[in-house]
């Protein structure tokens, strides 16, 4: 029987993928380096559907149909490489290779490059929502050529999430690395988005003095309107939990330095090469920097001066850090999106952001019933610049802006920091603003480097002759 797709790399993701696949329907060819993942897969769940065993690559392109199909899941990085260098020479024209890891666009734009001169797909997949999604359904975002989507992706959207519409979280992204650049913003806006849930944690906990234990009640309500989310869900959930030994809440027992694993950090060093403002995910990448700064925090402690300020609550804090955390989760998104659109005109890609919100609304990290709104906004030709320039953000962060302030002064008069909550603000007032102090740095760039500038009156590019007589000269433009 020839399997209609293969899977090599059955580790967690590779595992849940090919039994999501199988238990879809589909006839999944099963390869691993080492066979005993391939064994234990089968001899634990290969009642679930039909799985051909294959012990080499040479065996697991023989089992598949043409055009062949194989989704490759290892670990990121020389390991992707090791195996599309094994499996290239056994394909053939047409054939289409698949990378479901969490590889970086360039190297995906690379290999599509590569393959595609030997007549062969290679196709960057963009994969959210962790083990479980993968078995139950994943947000999916392929890149690649047109032609590969139409003969993957019938499978790749039947064994996605569904949103409550019923529609597949998985569209065609765009051509090479596009699928693995959306799913890197994506991880983006997730860090942003747990670091602003964490600085209202902070400020309950630092400012108001509400215990865990009471904010995750406050948290499955604010779970029930327009904040209603997966993370916040989730937060609810970990802010309950007493630890079995001590007793305590279990966030009081655990080391407060967040992890990463780099995809945060890709997502900021994409938007400096793209000159694309993600103030409050930077931030939320640098917050977890610092927070793993165990030794210098310590010194901190007993070094720095704080000189916080007595300060009484406004009324209504607790809602005033909801309307902040909205307002300040709304501006993530919209640098995230931001950014694709830079990407887009960088890479030639024609990045839909209607149908990217789409697919985010359910199967990865970040789903909210947010997105549904975000969805709508970009829908049509009427998309906005920037996503808080739609109507129904103009009007919802609107009104939480007093809100937002209020709260980001208490917290740095407290010396609570809310590096997201505030930088978001500054990008907001930034956007804002008539006149941004530009003007100052342009002049300074013209007096120590003769950088030029223009003017708001007249046309053209100037230098002022600072170390004679100040006169203004015509200038050809250097900067
Ligand atoms: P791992 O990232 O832990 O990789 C383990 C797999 O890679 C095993 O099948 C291993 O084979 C294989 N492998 C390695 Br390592 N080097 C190899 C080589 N040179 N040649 C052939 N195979 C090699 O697996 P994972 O956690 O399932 O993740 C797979 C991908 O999915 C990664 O890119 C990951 O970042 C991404 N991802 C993971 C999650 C998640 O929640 N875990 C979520 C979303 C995306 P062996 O068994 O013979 O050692």
């Amino acid at each position: 029987m020839s399997a209609q797709i293969g899977v090599t790399g059955l580790a967690v993701m590779g595992a849940n993928l090919a039994r999501n696949l199988a238990r879809n329907g589909f006839t999944v060819a099963l390869h691993n380096r080492s066979v005993e993942k391939t064994d234990t897969l089968l001899a634990k769940h290969g009642d679930e559907g039909e799985f051909v065993r294959t012990e080499t690559l040479q065996e697991l392109v023989d089992a598949l149909e043409k055009p062949r199909r194989v989704l490759i899941m290892v670990k990121a990085g020389a390991p992707v490489d090791a195996v599309v260098d094994q499996l290239v020479p056994l394909l053939e024209e047409g054939d289409i290779v698949i990378d479901g890891g969490n590889s970086h666009y360039q190297d995906t734009r690379r290999r599509e490059a590569a393959l595609a001169e030997k007549g062969l797909h290679f196709v960057g997949v963009g994969v959210s929502g962790g083990e479980e999604g993968a078995l139950n359904g994943p947000s999916i975002m392929p890149g690649g050529s047109k032609e590969s989507y139409d003969a993957l992706g019938p499978l790749l959207e039947k064994i996605s999430a569904k949103a409550d519409d019923g529609a597949p979280c998985c569209a065609w992204i765009g051509t090479d690395g596009a699928g693995h650049f959306v799913k890197m913003v994506h991880n983006g806006i997730e860090y942003a988005d747990m670091q602003v849930i964490g600085e209202a944690y902070s400020l309950l906990r630092g400012a108001a003095g509400i215990e865990p234990a009471e904010q995750a009640a406050i948290f499955e309500e604010w779970n029930k309107g327009d904040l209603s989310s997966f993370l916040i869900e989730i937060t609810a959930q970990v802010l309950g939990h007493v630890d079995a030994k001590t007793g305590k809440p279990f966030v009081d027992v655990v080391v407060d330095a967040a992890g990463q694993k780099g995809t945060g950090r890709w997502t900021v060093q994409s938007a400096l090469d793209l000159g694309s403002p993600v103030s409050g995910i930077a931030e939320s990448v640098f917050a977890r920097g610092i927070s793993s700064q165990a030794a210098q925090r310590e010194i901190a402690q007993t070094t720095l001066a704080g000189h916080e300020a007595e300060v009484a609550l406004p009324e209504g804090f607790v809602e005033d850090v909801r309307e902040a955390l909205y307002a300040s989760k709304l501006v993530s998104y919209a640098q995230g999106l931001d950014m694709l659109t830079s990407a887009a005109k960088e890479y030639g890609w024609d990045l839909k952001l209607d149908e990217i919100a789409s697919l985010w609304r359910a199967g990865c990290i970040i789903r909210a019933d947010l997105l549904k709104v975000i969805m709508e906004a970009y829908k049509g030709d009427q998309a906005p610049a920037n996503l808080l320039f739609a109507p129904a953000f103009v009007e919802s962060v609107g009104k939480a802006v007093p809100a937002w302030r209020r709260v980001v002064a208490t917290a740095v008069q407290l010396g609570i920091p809310v590096p997201v909550f505030s930088s978001s603000l500054a990008y907001y007032d930034a956007l804002r603003a008539k006149r941004l102090p530009a003007a100052v740095i342009q002049g300074q760039r013209d007096l120590f480097g003769a950088h030029t500038y223009r003017r708001v009156d007249v046309e053209g590019t100037f230098h002022t002759l600072w170390g004679e007589d100040r006169s203004e000269i015509s200038a050809v433009d250097t900067h």
